[in-house]
């Protein structure tokens, strides 16, 4: 069995994961490893490309993407997630099962995927169920905005998506959370009070 502690930090768009995981990864050093999905192994994230770069990304609908991100999670769990928590390291991945259950059968509308989805994560994650799931909870507008300011790279097909995709989205988190318990941060406050929540999450958790 596994040594290590496996977290999972999530949401909608813009909710500052990116800033918080870089504050956690200064506060815990080699003892932490950073990954996260789609991607986090070398093949993982060629399949990244494919789903969020490819000129024909955005006409892919649910069904495809549910089964690229799940065979991208296998590598990725197999590859990095594994090796890294036998060998005692905390792993914290920024999105995971979560962000399918919430995009692919929720926004994207693969509701008849659902009791499938509850089959995959038990054949798939087996002994690697998560520790702890943390959501970065953000209304879309707030988000979305934030994404907008940030300028540099251009919006993906996910982030391209009008309001009531994300409107849907936080809805189908809400919905995983139901199902699978979660802590949950109030990512709309600043960057320091979001640190000082998540890092004590992490403090009380590692
Ligand atoms: N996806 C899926 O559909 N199914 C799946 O199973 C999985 C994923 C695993 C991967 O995107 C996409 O794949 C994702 C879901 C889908 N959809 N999209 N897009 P990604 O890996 O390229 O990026 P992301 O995870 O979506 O990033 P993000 O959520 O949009 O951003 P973030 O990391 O949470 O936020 P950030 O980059 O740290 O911050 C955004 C901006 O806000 C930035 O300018 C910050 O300086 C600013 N910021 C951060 N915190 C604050 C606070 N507190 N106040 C004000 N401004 C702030």
């Amino acid at each position: 069995m596994p040594k290590g502690k496996f977290i999972v930090i999530d949401s909608g768009e813009g909710a500052g994961k990116t800033l918080q995981l870089e504050k956690a990864k200064a506060l815990f050093g080699d003892s932490l490893v950073l990954t996260r999905e789609p991607g986090g192994s070398p093949y993982a994230e060629e399949i990244r490309q494919i789903i969020l770069k490819s000129p024909n990304s955005g006409q892919a609908d649910a069904k495809t993407l549910f089964a690229l991100f799940w065979a991208a999670r296998a590598d990725h769990l197999k590859n990095t997630v594994r090796p890294a928590l036998e060998a005692g390291k905390t792993v914290i991945t920024d999105r995971f099962d979560s962000s399918t259950f919430a995009y692919q059968i929720i926004a994207q509308g693969a509701t008849e995927l659902k009791d499938f989805f509850w089959q995959m994560r038990d054949f798939y994650l087996g002994d690697l169920k998560p520790d702890l799931y943390i959501y970065f909870d953000i209304d879309p507008v707030i988000g979305l905005a934030r994404k907008n300011k940030q300028g540099g790279a251009e919006l993906n097909h996910f982030e391209a998506r009008e309001i009531n995709f994300h409107n849907s989205l936080r809805a189908g988190f809400k919905e995983f959370i139901g199902h699978v318990p979660h802590t949950i941060i109030d990512a709309s406050q600043s960057v320091e009070k979001v640190w000082a929540d998540f890092s004590a999450v992490l403090k009380k958790n590692l």
